[in-house]
Order: C-alpha cells, then structure tokens, then sequence
C-alpha cells in the first residue's frame, strides 16, 4: 500500500510537517506565556543552557540522519541474502564503543552549565533585594509587601532592575509559581518556606500562572507581573495605602443595580430578576467573588471595575462605573445576605 505512495510526496508532506511545526514558534506578543523571549537574569541563564542543548541536538541530528541517508545510498549494492534481504551483521566492537563513548561527553559537557546555573539560581538573593511572600490559595495568588505593607491578589508589581526575594507558601495545596518570561517554576507548598529570585530588565507586563494542578479552577490560577520604573512603583504603593474609599450609600447602589446590572443578575425583593449571571440575593455570605478571589471589598471593587482583569474570559462585561458608582455598588452588595426586606 505505502509502496504506492510516491517519494516525493513523502518528501513533501514531510517537509510540511516540520515546517508546520516550526511556525507554531511564535513571540511574546502572540504567546506570552513563552520561556524563549527572556526579560530577565534569571530566564537569561536558563535559556543559555536550554539554546546549547538545542543547537547541539541540531547538529547531532543533521549528523546522524546524514550518516544514515549516506549509508543508505552507499551500501544498496552489498551482497543480499537468498531473501533479498541484506545479510545481517553482528558486533563490532570499534563502533559500540564509539557511539557509546560520543553521548557520555556530549552529556558530560552538558552536565558543566546545567550544574552551575542550578547552584547560581539558588543562591540567596542577597540583602538588597526586595521581601514579597508569595501565597498560593485555591484559586488566586496572594502577594505580601511586608516592608512595604501591601498587599495584593494576582497582580505582582515590581521596579525594573530590582532583584526580587519570593518566599513561597501555599494556604491550602501545593501549587506552583510560573512567570515564563522571568523565571523557572517554583512549587509553593503547605508549611514549607520556598525561595526563589528574579529581576525584570525591563518595563513590561508579564503574564505567569499556576503550574500544578491544584484542583477544578486550576486554570484560572493566573497572575500579571507589573515591571514598572522605580517612581512609577512608588507612586503605585502609595495609591495601595491610600485610606479605604469612604463608605458609600447603598439606596445609590440599589439604583445603580437596578438601572445597569438588571438585565443580567437578580436579586430577591428588588427589580433586578436577570437570568445571564449568578443570582446576587445572598452575595454577602460568598467566600469568593467568580469563583477566583476572596470576598473582600476592595476585591468586590476590583471586580466591578474590570471583571475581565480579574477573569479574563468571563461573561461580565466591564461596565463604565465612576469611582463613586463603585463605592456606593460595594456598600449595597456587601450587605446582600440572603434576606430579602
Ligand atoms: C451582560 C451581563 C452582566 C451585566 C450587565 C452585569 N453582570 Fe455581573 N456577572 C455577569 C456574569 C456572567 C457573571 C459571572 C462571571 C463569572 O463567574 O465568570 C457575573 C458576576 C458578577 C459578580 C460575582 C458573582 C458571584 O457569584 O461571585 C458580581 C458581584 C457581579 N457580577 C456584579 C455586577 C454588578 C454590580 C453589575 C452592574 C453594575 C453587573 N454585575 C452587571 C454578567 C453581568
Ligand atoms: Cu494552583
């Protein structure tokens, strides 16, 4: 059957296999989830010994497929048994030894950076660089500031140039801490202190997540690094420990729920009877706002200003709310406990 099949469209399809492959390499702005465009030391040194493993496997493939396609051609004409099949060989010491002695140093050779970057990644980061307890929660990420005292959910920002110390922990099962572009994964595991460090050379978004299955929402275990310049990350914590927006009032909210979110969400005892979202009625007493972040009021703020910062992907549209709006719609959800009036 496979006889039929013509070389050259073997060729051919071959040819288009491989370089289907190749395009799928893409860069950061298609897939910022790739390792291959570093922006950091950290990456940096892990990239090195991962492109010298890669451009040594192209030469030994280029090698070993020549030597076979060579063979190929070269020894067609050898004697052939009453089969027609070529007579078979057997032991050759010279060459056993030759391609058994060739891996040993390529491995050995690989083995030399592969052992310094992996004692230089876990040295301490030393006492200039900047404390944040990372801690893996089902299913969001919690960020410490202690010097600083912030603190924040799935949103890491960090001064371009600074070396970051990351001290690992998890609230509930192991998980796994993966930014590509900066840095290796590091699991974050219950009751046991993990470190790690990175840097960003430069400003920039980066996206990372979660990299052990930790349950059903694993998937949405993502998180954003922020490497903004020095003033511009001062300027960000001082907005971080600004005081709590004032109280708001919740008759505001109700009328706000009432004009631009009942069509999607309902809540008992009121006008809204939307069907589209999760109903509200007893929205107070839910541990986690979507199924990804704590319950808390600045989380609820954070939601209702840009759901899909919080979700990307989620049904919720970003609606525009003022700053007040969002006061007044937090003070009215939080106190939707399950009792209509
Ligand atoms: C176009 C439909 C739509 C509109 C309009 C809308 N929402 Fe939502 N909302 C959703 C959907 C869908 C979800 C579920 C999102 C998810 O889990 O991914 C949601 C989720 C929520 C949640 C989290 C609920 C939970 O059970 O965790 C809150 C709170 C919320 N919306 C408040 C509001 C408020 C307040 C407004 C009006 C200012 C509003 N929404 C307008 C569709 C909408
Ligand atoms: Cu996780």
């Amino acid at each position: 059957m496979l006889r039929r099949v013509p070389r050259w469209i073997v060729a051919v399809l071959l040819i288009v296999v491989i370089g289907g492959l190749l395009t799928a390499c893409g860069s950061a702005e298609d897939y910022p989830q790739t390792t291959l465009e570093s922006a950091g030391p950290h990456n940096d040194s892990i990239l090195g010994v991962y492109s010298l493993v890669w451009y040594g496997s192209i030469i030994v493939f280029f090698l070993v497929e020549g030597l076979l396609i060579f063979s190929v051609f070269k020894f067609r004409g050898e004697p052939k048994t009453a089969h027609g099949r070529p007579v078979p060989v057997h032991g050759n010491n010279r060459l056993e030894i030759i391609w058994t002695v060739i891996p040993a140093i390529i491995l050995a050779i690989i083995a030399v950076p592969t052992l310094q970057v992996i004692s230089e990644l876990s040295e301490a980061p030393g006492d200039d660089a900047m404390v944040i307890n990372v801690i893996g929660h089902q299913f969001f990420w919690e960020f410490q500031y202690p010097d600083l005292g912030v603190n924040t959910t799935n949103e890491l920002h960090i001064p371009v140039g600074q070396r970051i110390d990351l001290r690992l922990d998890s609230a509930d099962v192991i998980h796994s801490f993966w930014v590509p572009q900066l840095a290796g994964k590091t699991d974050a595991i219950p009751g046991r202190d993990n470190r790690m460090w990175f840097e960003a050379d430069a400003p920039g978004t980066y996206l990372g997540q979660c990299a052990e299955f930790c349950g059903l929402a694993h998937y949405q275990m993502l998180m954003t690094v922020v490497a903004e310049s020095q003033e511009d990350f001062d300027a960000w914590v001082a907005e971080e420990l600004a005081p709590p927006p004032a109280e708001g009032d919740p008759e505001e909210g109700l009328a706000i729920v009432e004009a631009q979110c009942a069509a999607c969400h309902a809540i008992e005892g009121t006008s809204a009877q939307g069907q589209v979202g999760p109903a509200l009625t007893g929205f107070a007493n839910q541990e986690l706002i979507a199924d990804v972040i704590e319950n808390t009021p600045e989380n609820l703020a954070a939601w209702l200003d840009d759901p899909q910062a919080i979700k990307p992907g989620t049904a919720m549209p970003d609606l525009p709310l003022s700053e007040a709006d969002i006061i007044n719609l937090v003070t009215y959800l939080e106190t939707l406990n399950g009792e209509s009036e």
